[in-house]
C-alpha cells in the first residue's frame, strides 16, 4: 500500500510539470489523497483536518506575508508582468494543537494534503506555476500552522504609457480563495520588499498590501508599482528623432540650386524606416496613448513640410531656367533684328526675368526657413509644457466602475 502511494505520489510530481497553463492556476489538491465521493459513505468520514478550521461565529483568519522576490519580465506590448513571489500562510488549528502536546516540543511538518489550506487562485494571472508542488507544513505545539509557497506568475497589468518612457504604473496581484466563503475565511496581509536584482529596466517603487472593499469571496491584493527608468527609450527613441530635425534644420542652410533636395528627401525616408518601427515599439491603449506618438508624428509633419517646400521651390526654379532657357533664341534672333536700334536693350529682359525669379524664390524659401525654425521651437515648447503638466487618467474598467454586476459601461 505504502509502496503503492509513494508511486502514485511520484507520478504526480512527473505529471505536475506537464500539465497544461489553466490547470496550474489554483493550487490544485492531487487526486489520490483526497476523499472522493464515491468512497465516503457519510459527510463525517470526511477528515476532520482538511475541512476549515472553526472559529465559532467569526471568520478563520489566515494571515498572509507576501515577499516579493523579482519582478523579471515588464512587457509593455502585452500588458504583462512576470514575478516571483513567496507567500507564507499561517493560522491557528487548536485541535492540531491538542494532538502535538505531548512530549513533541519542536514544531512538526505535515504534508500539506492532510491538512485544510486555503486554495489560491490569482485573477490577473495568464499562467502561474507554484514551485513546490508539495510544500510542508510546519506545526508547533500550540497549534499554529505555517505554509510557505513560492509561485513564479505571469499577470496582467494596465500599464499607464502617457507619459512613456517615464512612465509609472500600479500592477494588482488578487488572490481569492474561492472554496471558502467570506464568513469561514478571512485574510490579513502585510509585504516585504525582498527584490535584489536592480539589473532592470523597470524597478519597483513602491509594494502595497490591501484587502479589496467589496467582495464576495476571502481574498487579498498585492500592488506593485512600478516605474520604468527610461534610458534605453530615450537613447534609442528621443535622440534619433531630435537629431533628424537638427539634422533637417541644417538643410535648410543649404542653397535651394545644390543638392538639397535629396538630402530632404533622404532624411525624410529614413525618418519614415524609424517612425514605423517607432510605432511598433509603443502599443496600443483605448485611453492614454503615450505622448511620444504624437510627438512623433508631428515631427513627421514637420520633415514632410519642409521636404514639400524645397521640393515646390526647386521645381518652380526649375521651370524658370527652362522658360529662361528657351527665350534666348527668339531674343537672339530680335538682337540681330534689332541691331543698332536705340530702345530697351532685349538682353536685359530675359536676365532679369531668370534673376528676378531667383530672387523670389530665394526670398520665399528664406521666409519659410524662418517660420520653419520657429515653428519647429515652438513645437517642442509645447511638447515639454504638455509632458510637464497634462495627465491623463483611463476611464476605470467596467468591473471597477460597477462592481459585482451591472451594465458593461464600454
Ligand atoms: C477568530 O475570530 C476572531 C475575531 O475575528 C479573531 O480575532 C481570531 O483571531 C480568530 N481566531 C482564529 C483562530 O482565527
Ligand atoms: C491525542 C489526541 O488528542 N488526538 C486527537 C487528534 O486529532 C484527531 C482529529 O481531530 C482526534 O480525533 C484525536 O482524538
Amino acid at each position: 500500500m505504502m509502496a503503492l502511494r509513494l508511486l502514485l505520489h511520484l507520478t504526480f510530481l512527473g505529471l505536475g510539470t506537464t500539465q497544461p497553463l489553466a490547470q496550474q492556476q489554483g493550487f490544485s489538491v492531487p487526486a489520490f489523497d483526497w476523499p472522493s465521493s464515491s468512497n465516503l459513505n457519510s459527510p463525517q468520514e470526511v477528515p476532520d483536518l482538511i475541512q476549515i478550521p472553526n472559529n465559532g461565529s467569526k471568520p478563520l483568519v489566515v494571515d498572509v506575508q507576501v515577499f516579493v522576490s523579482n519582478v523579471f519580465n515588464v512587457d509593455i506590448l502585452r500588458y504583462t508582468v512576470s514575478s516571483t513571489l513567496l507567500l507564507r500562510l499561517s493560522w491557528l488549528n487548536t485541535r492540531l494543537a491538542l494532538n502535538s502536546t505531548g512530549h513533541q516540543r519542536n514544531p512538526v511538518m505535515l504534508p500539506w494534503d492532510v491538512l485544510w489550506m486555503p486554495r489560491l487562485t490569482v485573477r490577473e494571472a495568464l499562467w502561474v506555476n507554484w514551485q513546490d508542488k508539495s510544500p510542508q507544513a510546519r506545526v508547533d505545539r500550540d497549534g499554529h500552522i505555517e505554509f510557505d509557497l513560492a509561485l513564479t506568475t505571469e499577470t496582467n497589468c494596465d500599464f499607464e504609457l502617457f507619459h512613456f518612457p517615464r512612465d509609472q504604473s500600479d500592477c494588482h496581484l488578487t488572490f481569492f480563495a474561492f472554496s471558502n466563503t467570506v464568513t469561514e475565511l478571512e485574510f490579513q496581509v502585510h509585504a516585504v520588499n525582498e527584490i535584489v536584482s536592480v539589473k532592470r529596466e523597470f524597478v519597483v517603487q513602491d509594494l502595497k498590501t490591501q484587502i479589496p472593499p467589496q467582495h464576495l469571496v476571502p481574498c487579498f491584493q498585492v500592488t506593485l508599482r512600478l516605474q520604468n527608468t527610461a534610458l534605453k527609450a530615450i537613447l534609442t527613441l528621443l535622440v534619433p528623432g531630435e537629431a533628424l530635425l537638427l539634422a533637417d534644420l541644417c538643410g535648410g542652410l543649404l542653397p535651394l540650386h545644390t543638392e538639397r533636395i535629396a538630402y530632404k528627401v533622404t532624411l525624410l525616408l529614413s525618418y519614415l524606416v524609424f517612425h514605423s518601427s517607432l510605432i511598433q515599439a509603443l502599443p496600443s491603449s483605448s485611453s492614454c496613448n503615450p505622448l511620444l506618438v504624437y510627438y512623433f508624428t508631428v515631427l513627421l509633419l514637420l520633415l514632410f513640410v519642409s521636404t514639400t517646400e524645397t521640393v515646390l521651390l526647386t521645381g518652380l526654379l526649375a521651370r524658370g531656367n527652362l522658360r529662361a532657357e528657351d527665350s534666348p533664341s527668339p531674343a537672339l534672333n530680335g538682337e540681330q533684328h534689332n541691331r543698332g536700334k536705340p530702345g530697351p536693350n532685349p538682353e536685359e529682359a530675359p536676365g532679369a526675368g531668370k534673376g528676378s525669379r531667383r530672387s523670389w524664390a530665394e526670398a520665399a524659401d528664406r521666409i519659410f526657413f524662418q517660420v520653419y525654425v520657429v515653428g519647429v521651437a515652438c513645437s517642442q515648447f509645447i511638447f515639454i509644457a504638455l509632458w510637464m503638466w497634462a495627465t491623463c487618467k483611463s476611464d476605470p474598467a467596467p468591473g471597477a466602475a460597477s462592481p459585482h454586476g451591472g451594465q458593461p459601461r464600454l
